[in-house]
């Protein structure tokens, strides 16, 4: 942001499988508030997107996962927020299954939890909402 203006941002998020269910949280930020949204961040200098998927699930949840996978990139812009993100999607699963997700913060997230994919919660964050309602699905075809 040399000049000031607003410049298009990368974010990571990731669809932390586990069976036929998600990792969800309800977003405190005041970019979709109240809404429930994937674990993730912004890629930092340097990243892999696979190493940001790693440390954003971990600071946000406490996890560590496994089996990191890149899906697919979506395109986000938030008038209201003057913010513009190219979000890149992931999936992974939970290095440890027995291994349970923390709030770890709570000023950002009301708390995680997992969520059945064909009864997910409302309302959805809208880059999230728009990805079920093309019929996307993270998980594996075979
Ligand atoms: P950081 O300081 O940890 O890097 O950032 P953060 O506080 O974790 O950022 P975030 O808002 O959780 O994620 C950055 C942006 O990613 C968010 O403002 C918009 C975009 N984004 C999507 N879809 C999703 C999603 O499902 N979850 C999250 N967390 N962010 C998403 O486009
Ligand atoms: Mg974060
Ligand atoms: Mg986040």
């Amino acid at each position: 942001m040399e000049n000031g203006a607003p410049v298009p941002r990368v974010a990571v998020v990731v669809f932390l499988l586990k069976g036929n269910a998600v990792l969800l949280g309800r977003r405190l930020s005041s970019n979709g508030y109240s809404t429930f949204a994937l674990p993730g961040g912004h890629l930092e200098f340097g990243e892999s997107f696979e190493e940001c998927a790693a440390r954003e699930v971990k600071e946000e949840t406490g996890l560590d996962i496994d089996r990191i996978e890149f899906l697919t990139v979506t395109n986000n812009v938030f008038p209201a927020n003057q913010s513009h993100y190219v979000t890149i999607l992931m999936r992974a699963v939970s290095a440890d299954p027995h291994q349970l997700p923390q709030n770890l913060e709570p000023h950002k997230c009301s708390g995680w939890d997992w969520y059945e994919w064909n009864n997910l919660p409302e309302p959805l964050f809208g880059p999230l909402e728009k990805m079920v309602q093309g019929g996307f699905s993270p998980f594996p075809t075979s």
